[in-house]
Protein backbone atom coordinates (compact mmCIF):
# COMPACT_ATOMS: atom_id res chain seq x y z
CA UNK A 1 0.00 0.00 0.00
CA UNK A 2 2.70 2.34 0.76
CA UNK A 3 4.56 1.96 -2.58
CA UNK A 4 0.93 2.67 -4.30
CA UNK A 5 0.82 6.29 -2.48
CA UNK A 6 4.66 6.57 -2.82
CA UNK A 7 4.49 6.01 -6.56
CA UNK A 8 1.30 7.92 -7.78
CA UNK A 9 2.44 10.82 -5.46
CA UNK A 10 5.54 10.90 -7.77
CA UNK A 11 3.28 10.35 -10.37
CA UNK A 12 1.86 13.42 -9.91
CA UNK A 13 4.82 15.60 -8.89
CA UNK A 14 5.96 14.87 -12.74
CA UNK A 15 3.18 16.05 -14.20
CA UNK A 16 3.18 19.18 -12.07
CA UNK A 17 6.66 19.89 -13.20
CA UNK A 18 5.76 19.23 -16.76
CA UNK A 19 2.90 20.95 -17.21
CA UNK A 20 4.33 23.93 -15.18
CA UNK A 21 7.72 23.93 -15.55
CA UNK A 22 9.67 27.10 -16.80
CA UNK A 23 9.63 30.86 -15.00
CA UNK A 24 10.78 32.23 -18.21
CA UNK A 25 8.70 34.78 -20.56
CA UNK A 26 7.79 33.94 -24.34
CA UNK A 27 10.42 35.72 -25.48
CA UNK A 28 12.95 34.25 -23.20
CA UNK A 29 13.58 36.86 -20.49
CA UNK A 30 13.68 35.87 -16.98
CA UNK A 31 11.10 37.17 -15.26
CA UNK A 32 11.17 40.41 -13.23
CA UNK A 33 11.22 39.07 -9.18
CA UNK A 34 10.55 41.07 -6.40
CA UNK A 35 13.92 42.33 -5.04
CA UNK A 36 15.14 40.71 -1.45
CA UNK A 37 14.48 44.17 0.41
CA UNK A 38 10.31 43.63 -0.59
CA UNK A 39 10.37 40.01 0.79
CA UNK A 40 11.95 41.34 3.85
CA UNK A 41 10.17 44.31 4.64
CA UNK A 42 6.98 42.04 4.09
CA UNK A 43 8.10 39.40 5.74
CA UNK A 44 8.58 41.42 9.01
CA UNK A 45 4.95 42.43 9.25
CA UNK A 46 4.38 39.89 11.06
CA UNK A 47 0.49 40.95 11.80
CA UNK A 48 -1.82 42.16 9.33
CA UNK A 49 -5.27 43.33 9.40
CA UNK A 50 -7.43 41.26 6.84
CA UNK A 51 -10.79 43.05 5.71
CA UNK A 52 -13.58 41.16 4.48
CA UNK A 53 -16.20 43.63 3.33
CA UNK A 54 -19.14 44.28 0.31
CA UNK A 55 -22.49 43.78 -0.70
CA UNK A 56 -23.18 39.84 1.31
CA UNK A 57 -22.27 42.30 4.85
CA UNK A 58 -25.79 43.70 4.27
CA UNK A 59 -27.39 40.31 4.50
CA UNK A 60 -25.14 39.29 7.05
CA UNK A 61 -25.62 35.31 6.72
CA UNK A 62 -29.28 35.83 6.77
CA UNK A 63 -31.62 35.57 3.48
CA UNK A 64 -35.78 35.58 3.79
CA UNK A 65 -35.68 35.42 7.56
CA UNK A 66 -33.33 32.17 7.60
CA UNK A 67 -29.97 32.12 9.02
CA UNK A 68 -27.36 30.88 6.23
CA UNK A 69 -24.72 28.48 7.61
CA UNK A 70 -21.07 28.73 5.25
CA UNK A 71 -19.13 31.49 4.98
CA UNK A 72 -21.27 34.40 5.25
CA UNK A 73 -19.31 36.32 1.96
CA UNK A 74 -20.32 33.34 0.07
CA UNK A 75 -24.31 33.85 0.78
CA UNK A 76 -24.86 34.09 -3.04
CA UNK A 77 -23.94 30.98 -3.54
CA UNK A 78 -24.76 29.09 -0.28
CA UNK A 79 -28.25 30.36 -0.65
CA UNK A 80 -28.53 29.87 -3.83
CA UNK A 81 -29.51 33.39 -4.67
CA UNK A 82 -30.27 34.74 -8.07
CA UNK A 83 -27.67 37.02 -10.09
CA UNK A 84 -30.70 39.75 -10.34
CA UNK A 85 -31.58 38.90 -6.71
CA UNK A 86 -28.39 39.76 -5.25
CA UNK A 87 -27.17 42.74 -7.77
CA UNK A 88 -30.05 44.57 -6.16
CA UNK A 89 -28.22 44.66 -2.67
CA UNK A 90 -25.99 46.95 -4.46
CA UNK A 91 -28.74 49.93 -4.18
CA UNK A 92 -28.76 48.90 -0.97
CA UNK A 93 -25.32 49.60 0.03
CA UNK A 94 -24.71 53.06 1.87
CA UNK A 95 -21.92 52.44 4.75
CA UNK A 96 -22.41 55.84 6.52
CA UNK A 97 -20.93 54.33 9.74
CA UNK A 98 -17.39 53.54 7.18
CA UNK A 99 -14.32 55.75 7.79
CA UNK A 100 -11.19 54.71 6.38
CA UNK A 101 -9.47 56.50 8.80
CA UNK A 102 -10.19 54.90 12.09
CA UNK A 103 -10.42 51.69 10.22
CA UNK A 104 -6.55 52.41 10.01
CA UNK A 105 -5.93 53.63 13.04
CA UNK A 106 -7.30 50.70 15.06
CA UNK A 107 -5.09 49.00 12.78
CA UNK A 108 -2.38 51.21 14.18
CA UNK A 109 -3.47 50.54 17.56
CA UNK A 110 -3.77 46.52 17.25
CA UNK A 111 0.27 46.88 15.80
CA UNK A 112 -0.93 46.05 12.24
CA UNK A 113 1.49 46.99 9.37
CA UNK A 114 -0.55 46.38 6.58
CA UNK A 115 -4.21 45.98 5.42
CA UNK A 116 -5.36 43.45 2.89
CA UNK A 117 -8.78 44.14 1.68
CA UNK A 118 -11.23 42.73 -0.56
CA UNK A 119 -11.59 44.26 -3.88
CA UNK A 120 -13.28 41.68 -5.01
CA UNK A 121 -14.86 38.92 -3.79
CA UNK A 122 -16.65 35.40 -5.61
CA UNK A 123 -19.52 37.40 -6.05
CA UNK A 124 -17.71 40.08 -8.75
CA UNK A 125 -18.63 42.84 -7.11
CA UNK A 126 -15.91 45.68 -6.85
CA UNK A 127 -15.24 47.73 -4.33
CA UNK A 128 -13.75 50.11 -6.30
CA UNK A 129 -13.61 52.18 -9.13
CA UNK A 130 -13.03 50.21 -12.53
CA UNK A 131 -14.06 51.35 -15.96
CA UNK A 132 -14.55 47.42 -16.93
CA UNK A 133 -17.97 47.24 -15.03
CA UNK A 134 -20.64 49.11 -13.20
CA UNK A 135 -21.40 46.68 -11.13
CA UNK A 136 -18.79 48.83 -8.76
CA UNK A 137 -19.17 50.71 -5.54
CA UNK A 138 -19.09 53.96 -7.39
CA UNK A 139 -21.65 53.51 -9.80
CA UNK A 140 -23.92 51.22 -9.02
CA UNK A 141 -24.67 52.32 -4.86
CA UNK A 142 -25.88 55.20 -3.30
CA UNK A 143 -22.56 55.73 -1.38
CA UNK A 144 -20.87 56.16 -4.53
CA UNK A 145 -16.96 56.56 -3.08
CA UNK A 146 -14.09 54.21 -3.88
CA UNK A 147 -13.58 52.51 -1.32
CA UNK A 148 -10.07 51.59 -2.13
CA UNK A 149 -9.27 54.72 -2.62
CA UNK A 150 -10.11 55.80 0.67
CA UNK A 151 -8.57 53.12 2.66
CA UNK A 152 -5.30 53.61 0.38
CA UNK A 153 -5.35 56.89 1.36
CA UNK A 154 -5.89 56.81 4.77
CA UNK A 155 -2.73 53.66 5.13
CA UNK A 156 -0.40 56.33 3.74
CA UNK A 157 -1.62 59.21 6.09
CA UNK A 158 -0.85 56.49 9.41
CA UNK A 159 1.96 54.65 7.69
CA UNK A 160 0.63 51.15 7.06
CA UNK A 161 1.29 49.32 3.81
CA UNK A 162 -2.17 48.25 1.98
CA UNK A 163 -2.68 45.01 0.24
CA UNK A 164 -5.53 43.85 -2.42
CA UNK A 165 -7.88 40.41 -1.99
CA UNK A 166 -8.38 39.77 -6.09
CA UNK A 167 -10.86 36.75 -6.73
CA UNK A 168 -9.93 35.02 -9.66
CA UNK A 169 -13.83 33.54 -9.17
CA UNK A 170 -16.52 35.71 -10.93
CA UNK A 171 -20.11 34.48 -10.03
CA UNK A 172 -21.61 38.01 -12.10
CA UNK A 173 -19.11 37.71 -14.89
CA UNK A 174 -20.72 36.94 -17.80
CA UNK A 175 -19.97 33.78 -19.11
CA UNK A 176 -17.82 32.63 -15.66
CA UNK A 177 -18.92 29.69 -13.78
CA UNK A 178 -21.35 30.54 -11.23
CA UNK A 179 -21.15 28.68 -7.10
CA UNK A 180 -20.33 25.01 -8.49
CA UNK A 181 -20.11 21.94 -7.57
CA UNK A 182 -16.14 22.11 -7.60
CA UNK A 183 -16.23 24.54 -4.65
CA UNK A 184 -14.56 27.66 -6.01
CA UNK A 185 -11.95 25.93 -8.46
CA UNK A 186 -13.42 26.71 -11.88
CA UNK A 187 -11.16 27.42 -14.50
CA UNK A 188 -10.85 30.84 -16.12
CA UNK A 189 -12.79 31.53 -19.47
CA UNK A 190 -10.78 33.46 -21.90
CA UNK A 191 -12.92 36.63 -21.81
CA UNK A 192 -13.22 36.26 -17.87
CA UNK A 193 -9.08 36.28 -17.92
CA UNK A 194 -8.50 39.49 -19.95
CA UNK A 195 -11.16 40.95 -17.82
CA UNK A 196 -9.14 40.12 -14.27
CA UNK A 197 -5.99 41.34 -16.26
CA UNK A 198 -7.62 44.88 -17.04
CA UNK A 199 -8.04 45.09 -13.12
CA UNK A 200 -4.96 43.71 -11.79
CA UNK A 201 -3.96 46.70 -14.00
CA UNK A 202 -5.99 49.46 -12.56
CA UNK A 203 -5.33 48.23 -9.22
CA UNK A 204 -2.20 48.30 -9.30
CA UNK A 205 -1.90 51.70 -10.93
CA UNK A 206 -4.69 53.84 -9.50
CA UNK A 207 -4.05 53.41 -5.88
CA UNK A 208 -0.31 53.76 -5.03
CA UNK A 209 2.02 51.13 -3.95
CA UNK A 210 0.70 47.63 -3.24
CA UNK A 211 2.59 45.67 -0.56
CA UNK A 212 0.61 42.27 -1.62
CA UNK A 213 -2.24 40.88 -4.34
CA UNK A 214 -3.86 38.09 -2.51
CA UNK A 215 -5.35 35.97 -5.62
CA UNK A 216 -7.57 33.39 -3.99
CA UNK A 217 -9.24 30.20 -5.93
CA UNK A 218 -10.42 29.37 -9.07
CA UNK A 219 -8.29 27.13 -11.49
CA UNK A 220 -6.15 29.11 -13.58
CA UNK A 221 -3.88 27.23 -16.25
CA UNK A 222 0.03 27.59 -15.97
CA UNK A 223 -0.25 30.45 -18.60
CA UNK A 224 -2.89 32.32 -16.85
CA UNK A 225 -1.17 32.32 -13.83
CA UNK A 226 1.99 33.23 -15.35
CA UNK A 227 0.87 35.74 -17.20
CA UNK A 228 -1.02 37.58 -14.14
CA UNK A 229 2.46 37.20 -12.29
CA UNK A 230 4.56 38.56 -15.18
CA UNK A 231 1.64 41.88 -15.18
CA UNK A 232 1.54 42.38 -11.51
CA UNK A 233 5.90 42.20 -11.99
CA UNK A 234 5.46 45.08 -14.48
CA UNK A 235 3.42 47.09 -12.85
CA UNK A 236 5.03 47.15 -9.01
CA UNK A 237 7.73 44.50 -8.58
CA UNK A 238 7.69 44.97 -5.13
CA UNK A 239 3.72 43.85 -4.86
CA UNK A 240 3.94 40.31 -3.26
CA UNK A 241 1.46 37.23 -4.82
CA UNK A 242 -0.20 35.24 -2.58
CA UNK A 243 0.05 31.80 -3.32
CA UNK A 244 -3.22 31.30 -4.24
CA UNK A 245 -2.38 32.68 -8.13
CA UNK A 246 -1.81 28.88 -8.27
CA UNK A 247 0.81 26.97 -10.47
CA UNK A 248 4.03 28.05 -8.47
CA UNK A 249 3.75 31.64 -9.30
CA UNK A 250 3.00 33.09 -5.57
CA UNK A 251 5.94 35.06 -3.75
CA UNK A 252 4.63 33.48 -0.29
CA UNK A 253 2.59 30.69 0.14
CA UNK A 254 -0.88 30.96 2.11
CA UNK A 255 -1.44 28.66 4.76
CA UNK A 256 -4.96 26.86 5.82
CA UNK A 257 -7.00 29.52 7.29
CA UNK A 258 -5.68 29.89 11.15
CA UNK A 259 -3.59 26.72 10.57
CA UNK A 260 0.30 27.24 11.17
CA UNK A 261 2.35 24.65 8.72
CA UNK A 262 3.20 21.34 10.56
CA UNK A 263 6.79 21.45 9.73
CA UNK A 264 9.43 24.04 9.06
CA UNK A 265 8.73 26.29 5.78
CA UNK A 266 11.51 27.21 3.34
CA UNK A 267 9.80 29.67 1.38
CA UNK A 268 8.02 33.19 2.53
CA UNK A 269 4.39 32.30 3.84
CA UNK A 270 1.76 33.48 5.66
CA UNK A 271 -1.59 32.36 7.78
CA UNK A 272 -5.21 34.10 6.94
CA UNK A 273 -7.08 34.22 10.17
CA UNK A 274 -11.11 34.64 10.87
CA UNK A 275 -12.50 35.81 14.00
CA UNK A 276 -14.62 33.01 13.67
CA UNK A 277 -13.90 29.27 12.04
CA UNK A 278 -17.86 29.90 10.47
CA UNK A 279 -17.17 33.16 8.35
CA UNK A 280 -14.98 35.87 7.06
CA UNK A 281 -17.49 38.40 6.08
CA UNK A 282 -19.79 39.34 9.01
CA UNK A 283 -22.77 37.49 10.02
CA UNK A 284 -25.40 38.83 12.09
CA UNK A 285 -25.86 36.02 14.23
CA UNK A 286 -22.37 34.48 14.89
CA UNK A 287 -21.95 33.29 18.92
CA UNK A 288 -18.89 35.61 19.57
CA UNK A 289 -18.07 34.42 23.17
CA UNK A 290 -15.29 36.20 25.26
CA UNK A 291 -13.38 39.17 23.93
CA UNK A 292 -10.55 37.61 26.36
CA UNK A 293 -10.93 34.37 25.43
CA UNK A 294 -10.68 35.38 21.96
CA UNK A 295 -7.74 37.91 22.20
CA UNK A 296 -5.35 35.00 24.29
CA UNK A 297 -6.24 32.58 21.28
CA UNK A 298 -5.42 34.82 18.44
CA UNK A 299 -2.11 36.01 20.40
CA UNK A 300 -1.01 32.85 20.68
CA UNK A 301 -1.45 32.29 17.33
CA UNK A 302 0.18 35.05 16.02
CA UNK A 303 3.31 34.37 18.06
CA UNK A 304 3.45 30.63 17.56
CA UNK A 305 3.11 31.90 13.60
CA UNK A 306 5.80 34.54 13.53
CA UNK A 307 8.46 31.78 16.05
CA UNK A 308 7.88 29.18 12.69
CA UNK A 309 8.71 32.76 10.35
CA UNK A 310 5.35 33.48 8.71
CA UNK A 311 2.99 36.20 8.63
CA UNK A 312 -0.55 36.90 10.80
CA UNK A 313 -3.07 38.15 8.70
CA UNK A 314 -6.16 38.44 10.77
CA UNK A 315 -9.66 39.05 9.57
CA UNK A 316 -12.39 41.54 10.19
CA UNK A 317 -16.05 41.75 8.62
CA UNK A 318 -17.59 45.14 9.09
CA UNK A 319 -21.15 45.20 8.79
CA UNK A 320 -23.18 46.48 5.61
CA UNK A 321 -23.46 49.92 7.12
CA UNK A 322 -19.68 50.13 7.78
CA UNK A 323 -19.32 49.83 11.59
CA UNK A 324 -16.15 47.42 13.30
CA UNK A 325 -18.62 46.11 15.31
CA UNK A 326 -17.50 46.07 18.92
CA UNK A 327 -16.43 42.37 20.10
CA UNK A 328 -13.45 42.59 17.13
CA UNK A 329 -12.39 46.01 18.39
CA UNK A 330 -11.89 44.80 21.39
CA UNK A 331 -10.20 41.94 20.95
CA UNK A 332 -7.98 43.84 18.69
CA UNK A 333 -7.47 46.49 21.06
CA UNK A 334 -6.23 43.79 23.91
CA UNK A 335 -3.65 42.54 21.19
CA UNK A 336 -2.19 45.84 20.65
CA UNK A 337 -2.19 46.29 24.04
CA UNK A 338 -0.49 43.31 24.81
CA UNK A 339 1.88 43.74 21.78
CA UNK A 340 3.10 47.58 23.17
CA UNK A 341 4.49 45.51 25.83
CA UNK A 342 5.78 42.49 23.67
CA UNK A 343 6.29 43.97 20.53
CA UNK A 344 10.30 43.48 20.60
CA UNK A 345 9.75 39.93 20.87
CA UNK A 346 7.75 39.78 17.63
CA UNK A 347 8.38 42.49 15.28
CA UNK A 348 12.06 42.08 13.87
CA UNK A 349 12.75 38.79 15.22
CA UNK A 350 13.50 35.53 13.28
CA UNK A 351 13.14 31.84 13.78
CA UNK A 352 14.90 30.71 16.89
CA UNK A 353 17.34 28.12 16.11
CA UNK A 354 15.98 26.88 19.62
CA UNK A 355 12.80 24.63 19.10
CA UNK A 356 9.98 25.66 20.56
CA UNK A 357 8.83 23.39 24.01
CA UNK A 358 6.14 22.34 26.12
CA UNK A 359 5.87 25.63 27.71
CA UNK A 360 5.37 27.79 24.51
CA UNK A 361 7.64 29.37 21.79
CA UNK A 362 10.53 31.09 20.88
CA UNK A 363 12.03 33.72 19.08
CA UNK A 364 15.13 35.22 18.45
CA UNK A 365 17.24 38.43 17.60
CA UNK A 366 20.69 38.53 17.81
CA UNK A 367 22.27 37.86 21.14
CA UNK A 368 18.91 37.58 22.47
CA UNK A 369 16.23 34.72 23.08
CA UNK A 370 12.55 36.12 23.28
CA UNK A 371 10.59 32.82 25.55
CA UNK A 372 6.72 33.80 24.92
CA UNK A 373 5.05 31.54 28.13
CA UNK A 374 1.78 29.83 27.76
CA UNK A 375 1.85 28.59 31.30
CA UNK A 376 4.00 28.99 34.02
CA UNK A 377 4.30 25.52 35.61
CA UNK A 378 3.33 25.22 39.47
CA UNK A 379 6.98 24.62 40.47
CA UNK A 380 7.83 27.95 39.08
CA UNK A 381 10.95 26.66 37.00
CA UNK A 382 10.96 27.42 33.21
CA UNK A 383 13.32 24.64 31.46
CA UNK A 384 15.08 25.36 28.13
CA UNK A 385 16.31 22.09 26.77
CA UNK A 386 19.59 22.58 24.87
CA UNK A 387 20.50 25.97 25.97
CA UNK A 388 24.29 26.70 27.02
CA UNK A 389 25.21 29.79 26.25
CA UNK A 390 26.96 32.46 28.26
CA UNK A 391 24.19 34.64 29.78
CA UNK A 392 24.47 37.88 30.14
CA UNK A 393 21.12 38.78 31.88
CA UNK A 394 17.58 37.29 32.02
CA UNK A 395 14.71 39.08 32.74
CA UNK A 396 10.68 39.64 31.83
CA UNK A 397 9.55 41.69 28.94
CA UNK A 398 7.05 43.25 30.99
CA UNK A 399 9.69 44.57 33.80
CA UNK A 400 13.35 44.36 32.45
CA UNK A 401 14.28 45.84 35.97
CA UNK A 402 13.81 42.26 37.44
CA UNK A 403 16.84 40.35 36.97
CA UNK A 404 16.10 36.28 36.72
CA UNK A 405 18.12 33.65 37.75
CA UNK A 406 19.42 30.90 35.28
CA UNK A 407 21.23 27.72 36.39
CA UNK A 408 22.80 25.35 33.87
CA UNK A 409 21.70 21.64 34.47
CA UNK A 410 23.87 19.77 32.14
CA UNK A 411 22.25 21.08 28.24
CA UNK A 412 19.36 22.69 30.43
CA UNK A 413 19.39 26.56 31.32
CA UNK A 414 16.42 26.26 34.73
CA UNK A 415 15.07 29.90 35.19
CA UNK A 416 13.56 30.83 38.19
CA UNK A 417 10.39 32.61 37.73
CA UNK A 418 9.44 32.56 41.47
CA UNK A 419 8.49 36.27 42.08
CA UNK A 420 6.60 36.35 38.48
CA UNK A 421 3.38 37.88 37.68
CA UNK A 422 2.19 36.22 34.57
CA UNK A 423 0.13 37.89 31.54
CA UNK A 424 -3.19 36.83 31.06
CA UNK A 425 -2.13 35.95 27.44
CA UNK A 426 1.36 35.07 26.85
CA UNK A 427 4.34 35.64 29.63
CA UNK A 428 7.21 36.80 27.30
CA UNK A 429 11.19 36.54 28.93
CA UNK A 430 14.38 37.95 27.33
CA UNK A 431 17.87 35.86 27.53
CA UNK A 432 20.29 38.26 26.82
CA UNK A 433 23.54 36.10 25.95
CA UNK A 434 26.92 36.58 25.05
CA UNK A 435 29.47 35.27 22.05
CA UNK A 436 28.15 32.80 19.51
CA UNK A 437 24.62 30.72 20.65
CA UNK A 438 25.73 27.64 22.02
CA UNK A 439 23.03 25.07 22.32
CA UNK A 440 22.11 21.47 21.21
CA UNK A 441 20.21 20.97 18.00
CA UNK A 442 17.71 18.48 18.81
CA UNK A 443 18.72 16.49 15.59
CA UNK A 444 22.66 15.66 15.13
CA UNK A 445 23.81 13.06 12.57
CA UNK A 446 26.35 10.98 14.18
CA UNK A 447 28.99 9.34 12.00
CA UNK A 448 29.56 5.88 11.04
CA UNK A 449 33.19 4.42 11.07
CA UNK A 450 34.52 8.13 10.01
CA UNK A 451 32.11 8.30 7.27
CA UNK A 452 28.52 10.61 7.69
CA UNK A 453 25.60 9.57 5.72
CA UNK A 454 22.98 12.37 4.85
CA UNK A 455 19.67 11.72 3.97
CA UNK A 456 15.94 13.40 3.82
CA UNK A 457 15.84 11.08 6.80
CA UNK A 458 18.15 12.08 9.21
CA UNK A 459 17.87 15.90 7.97
CA UNK A 460 15.31 18.70 8.77
CA UNK A 461 13.15 19.29 5.66
CA UNK A 462 11.92 22.96 4.71
CA UNK A 463 8.87 22.72 2.68
CA UNK A 464 6.58 25.02 0.34
CA UNK A 465 3.42 23.90 -1.60
CA UNK A 466 2.85 23.63 -4.86
CA UNK A 467 0.22 22.82 -7.13
CA UNK A 468 -2.54 23.81 -10.06
CA UNK A 469 -5.34 24.79 -7.49
CA UNK A 470 -6.53 24.47 -3.79
CA UNK A 471 -7.61 21.00 -3.88
CA UNK A 472 -4.37 19.89 -6.04
CA UNK A 473 -2.11 21.95 -3.57
CA UNK A 474 0.26 19.51 -2.02
CA UNK A 475 3.60 20.33 0.28
CA UNK A 476 7.07 20.19 -1.19
CA UNK A 477 10.37 19.99 0.33
CA UNK A 478 12.36 22.91 -1.04
CA UNK A 479 15.93 22.48 1.00
CA UNK A 480 17.25 19.92 3.74
CA UNK A 481 19.82 21.07 6.18
CA UNK A 482 21.85 18.47 8.54
CA UNK A 483 23.48 19.42 11.67
CA UNK A 484 26.74 17.38 12.16
CA UNK A 485 28.77 17.48 15.25
CA UNK A 486 32.40 18.85 15.83
CA UNK A 487 35.06 16.13 14.45
CA UNK A 488 38.70 15.87 14.75
CA UNK A 489 39.35 15.02 11.34
CA UNK A 490 38.70 17.96 9.04
CA UNK A 491 39.15 16.66 5.54
CA UNK A 492 36.41 14.68 3.90
CA UNK A 493 35.80 13.50 0.31
CA UNK A 494 32.25 14.75 -0.53
CA UNK A 495 29.89 12.39 -2.84
CA UNK A 496 26.46 12.55 -3.87
CA UNK A 497 23.92 10.13 -5.30
CA UNK A 498 20.80 11.07 -7.24
CA UNK A 499 17.99 9.65 -9.47
CA UNK A 500 16.86 10.13 -12.79
CA UNK A 501 14.44 13.10 -11.47
CA UNK A 502 17.37 15.19 -10.27
CA UNK A 503 19.73 14.88 -13.73
CA UNK A 504 21.25 18.52 -15.29
CA UNK A 505 19.16 20.19 -12.54
CA UNK A 506 21.81 22.22 -10.98
CA UNK A 507 22.23 21.89 -6.86
CA UNK A 508 23.83 23.76 -4.29
CA UNK A 509 25.47 22.40 -1.08
CA UNK A 510 26.19 24.43 1.42
CA UNK A 511 29.02 23.80 4.46
CA UNK A 512 29.36 26.17 7.04
CA UNK A 513 28.44 29.02 4.85
CA UNK A 514 31.07 27.82 2.16
CA UNK A 515 28.73 27.13 -1.21
CA UNK A 516 29.97 24.20 -3.61
CA UNK A 517 27.64 23.71 -6.96
CA UNK A 518 26.81 20.49 -9.07
CA UNK A 519 25.35 19.16 -11.76
CA UNK A 520 23.80 15.75 -11.23
CA UNK A 521 24.41 14.21 -14.92
CA UNK A 522 24.79 10.62 -16.31
CA UNK A 523 27.78 9.63 -15.87
CA UNK A 524 28.11 7.05 -13.74
CA UNK A 525 25.16 4.96 -12.97
CA UNK A 526 25.21 1.90 -10.43
CA UNK A 527 22.21 -0.36 -11.30
CA UNK A 528 21.87 -1.98 -8.53
CA UNK A 529 21.59 0.91 -6.00
CA UNK A 530 18.87 2.35 -9.02
CA UNK A 531 20.90 5.81 -8.97
CA UNK A 532 23.98 7.81 -10.02
CA UNK A 533 27.29 8.84 -8.17
CA UNK A 534 29.17 11.58 -8.42
CA UNK A 535 32.46 12.54 -6.81
CA UNK A 536 32.60 16.48 -5.29
CA UNK A 537 36.04 16.16 -4.18
CA UNK A 538 37.47 17.06 -0.63
CA UNK A 539 35.44 19.59 1.72
CA UNK A 540 36.47 21.07 5.42
CA UNK A 541 34.30 20.65 8.16
CA UNK A 542 34.90 23.19 11.41
CA UNK A 543 35.77 23.12 14.75
CA UNK A 544 32.58 24.94 15.79
CA UNK A 545 30.24 22.76 18.13
CA UNK A 546 28.25 22.01 15.32
CA UNK A 547 28.78 22.16 11.77
CA UNK A 548 25.70 23.06 9.10
CA UNK A 549 24.97 21.55 5.70
CA UNK A 550 22.65 22.47 3.59
CA UNK A 551 21.13 21.31 0.09
CA UNK A 552 18.59 22.83 -2.03
CA UNK A 553 18.55 23.92 -6.03
CA UNK A 554 20.85 26.31 -7.33
CA UNK A 555 18.03 28.01 -9.46
CA UNK A 556 15.72 29.15 -6.88
CA UNK A 557 13.32 31.03 -10.53
CA UNK A 558 10.48 28.63 -8.87
CA UNK A 559 11.20 28.75 -4.95
CA UNK A 560 8.45 26.50 -4.35
CA UNK A 561 9.74 23.12 -6.80
CA UNK A 562 10.23 19.85 -4.91
CA UNK A 563 13.74 18.50 -4.38
CA UNK A 564 12.61 15.58 -4.33
CA UNK A 565 14.33 14.41 -1.63
CA UNK A 566 14.12 11.04 -0.76
CA UNK A 567 16.66 10.18 -3.90
CA UNK A 568 19.62 12.29 -2.60
CA UNK A 569 22.38 11.23 -0.79
CA UNK A 570 25.25 12.78 0.51
CA UNK A 571 28.25 10.93 2.18
CA UNK A 572 30.81 12.53 3.66
CA UNK A 573 34.48 10.05 3.90
CA UNK A 574 37.50 10.83 6.05
CA UNK A 575 39.92 11.34 3.80
CA UNK A 576 43.23 9.17 4.84
C1 LIG B 1 -11.26 31.47 0.52
C2 LIG B 1 -12.58 32.12 0.15
O1 LIG B 1 -13.38 31.20 -0.58
C3 LIG B 1 -13.27 32.57 1.41
O2 LIG B 1 -14.53 33.16 1.12
C4 LIG B 1 -12.39 33.57 2.13
O3 LIG B 1 -12.21 34.74 1.32
C5 LIG B 1 -11.04 32.93 2.45
C6 LIG B 1 -10.05 33.90 3.02
O4 LIG B 1 -10.45 32.35 1.27
O5 LIG B 1 -11.58 30.29 1.21
C7 LIG B 1 -10.64 29.43 1.62
C8 LIG B 1 -9.58 29.04 0.86
C9 LIG B 1 -8.65 28.12 1.37
C10 LIG B 1 -8.81 27.61 2.63
C11 LIG B 1 -9.89 28.00 3.39
C12 LIG B 1 -10.80 28.91 2.89
N1 LIG B 1 -7.90 26.72 3.18
O6 LIG B 1 -6.82 26.50 2.59
O7 LIG B 1 -8.13 26.18 4.28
Amino acid sequence: MKQHTTIFFCCLLMFFSLSCSTNKTTDGQEEQKSTSASMAAWQNHKFSMFIHWGLYSIPAGVWNGEQITGYSEQIQGHARISKDEYTLLAQRFNPVNWNADSVALLAKQAGMKAIVITAKHHDGFNMYDTKYSDYNVVDATPYKRDVIKELSEACKRHDLKLGLYFSLIDWNYPGAKPFTSVRNSDSIPAAHHQYNLHQIEELLTNYGAISELWFDMSSPTCEQSKEMARLVKRLQPDCLISGRIWNDQGDFAVMGDNKSPEFQMGTPWQTPASMFDETWGYRSWQKRGDVKVKAKDKIRDLVNIVSMGGNYLLNIGPTGDGKVIPFEKQVLTEMGKWLKVNGEAVYGTSVSPVPSQEWGVITAKPGKLYLHVNVISDNKKLVLKGFNSKIKRIYPLANPSIRLNGTQDGDNLVIDLSDINASEFVTVFVIEYAGDLQYTPERVVRDNKAEFILTAENGTSYHSYSGHDYYSLHPTVVKIGWYLPKTDKSEYMLELSYTKAHLNKELRIDINGQEYFITPDENNYLPNEQCYRKQLGSVKLGDAAFNLIELNFKDQSNPHKDLNAEGLTLRLTVRR
